[in-house]
């Protein structure tokens, strides 16, 4: 994921050297962003990576299992065991679903897309302001020229913390008029899918037979780094051999995407990429490298990546449940015995994630250099 993959430390400098009458008419299109010594060529990825099923195909007879957080939330004991068990089959055998009734107002999606619309298509003078944060991820940043990357990303995005009071410096950087409504409607955007969060991740435990709270520990303060992306994919003159972002599993414990109508996200299922099909109000959810982990190899995480389109913007907004950098990640010694062995090393999250950088986007790679060879 990309917002892994960046620090603004790169970024700063690389902006200083756009050429100034490209960057005049930066609104949308990626390529006004680039600097004139970079070629198109220079983000075509791999023979292997080439774009395989376009962005809008998806199979007619297959889609992700459907998750319905009402049945996860209702007080008939059996109907949320029932929906429990549907919860641990796609955790188990997809890393991925779909999740409806989850009681998110369509209104609070569609206006935060409408703030990163406006932000996105500011001129890129402006974007830059939101560039300051050394060491951190937050703020704004054209992936498609992170140093950090093998290939470059045919993406732009905006990063921000739980903690509001960073936040609001983001959102004062990068949106003029309607500031306090961003923040309104971030603060209320976060709040509730960081409950979403916490409620599948209690579902998860339990459907092991763990204590509810083993999982969702890592939303709480002092645990977290958990972050919102608002990802922006600008139309791309050659979606036949560029990604929008490269094949990869999340360095995470679990994703929950909205993504808008325009199609590209593709995950890795059955020897083949498979479209997931845009449903606008509901979300997309993935299990991440790190639940993988601490279930000792249960749950799964899951290969995904994203394809372009030459016509239509894309844009996405990922919440990722995140570990502290300093927290020790090991699979959960209750899932451990003769009969399962531990699978995967004892490590230091911020070890996890400076390797999955050096990875640079290679599927599902970083993780088995944390697997134990038993
Ligand atoms: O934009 C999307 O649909 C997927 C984003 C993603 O995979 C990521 O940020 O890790």
């Amino acid at each position: 994921m990309a917002a892994f993959l960046t620090s603004n430390a790169n970024i700063s400098s690389f902006l200083s050297t756009l050429n100034p009458t490209i960057s005049s008419f930066a609104a949308a299109q990626l390529t006004a962003l680039l600097p004139s010594t970079v070629q198109l060529q220079d983000y075509a990825c791999t023979e292997k990576q080439r774009p395989s099923v376009a962005h809008n195909y998806f199979e007619p007879e297959t889609d992700l299992p459907v998750i319905d957080l009402a049945s996860l939330r209702s007080i008939n004991g059996s109907e949320r065991d029932k929906s429990i068990k549907e919860l641990v089959r796609a955790g188990k055998e997809w890393g991925f679903f779909r999740l409806v009734n989850h009681g998110l107002p369509l209104p609070l999606i569609t206006g935060l897309e409408n703030q990163m619309h406006k932000a996105f298509a500011l001129p890129l003078e402006m974007k830059e302001r939101a560039v300051s944060f050394p060491n951190a991820p937050w703020g704004y940043v054209c992936t498609a020229r992170s140093a950090s990357v093998h290939k470059p990303l045919w993406q732009e995005g905006i990063t921000l913390p739980l903690d509001p009071h960073t936040r609001k410096e983001v959102v004062n950087k990068l949106w003029n008029d309607d500031k306090e409504q961003c923040k309104r409607e971030l603060s209320a955007y976060i709040n509730s899918v960081q409950r979403i969060a916490r409620e599948l991740l209690e579902a998860l435990a339990v459907g092991i037979g763990i204590e509810s709270e083993v999982l969702s520990k890592y939303l709480v303060s002092g645990n977290s780094s958990s972050m919102l992306r608002l990802n922006c994919y600008p139309p791309c003159p050659d979606p036949s051999s560029i990604l929008g972002l490269g094949a990869h599993s999340d360095p995470d414990l679990l994703t929950i995407l909205h993504q808008d109508d325009v199609g590209g996200l593709q995950i890795y299922r059955d020897d083949r990429w498979m479209g997931v099909r845009p449903q606008v109000g509901t979300f997309v959810v993935n299990i991440g490298d790190v639940l993988q982990i601490l279930s000792n190899g249960i749950y799964t995480s899951c290969n995904h990546r994203v394809m372009l389109n030459r016509e239509r913007p894309r844009k996405s907004i990922a919440f990722f449940v995140v570990p502290q950098p300093a927290l020790t990640v090991s699979p959960l010694p209750q899932l451990v015995d003769t009969d399962h062995p531990q699978l995967y090393k004892t490590f230091i999250y911020s070890d996890y994630v400076a390797s999955y950088r050096s990875h640079k986007l290679d599927g599902k790679s970083n993780i088995e250099k944390f697997r134990l060879q038993n």
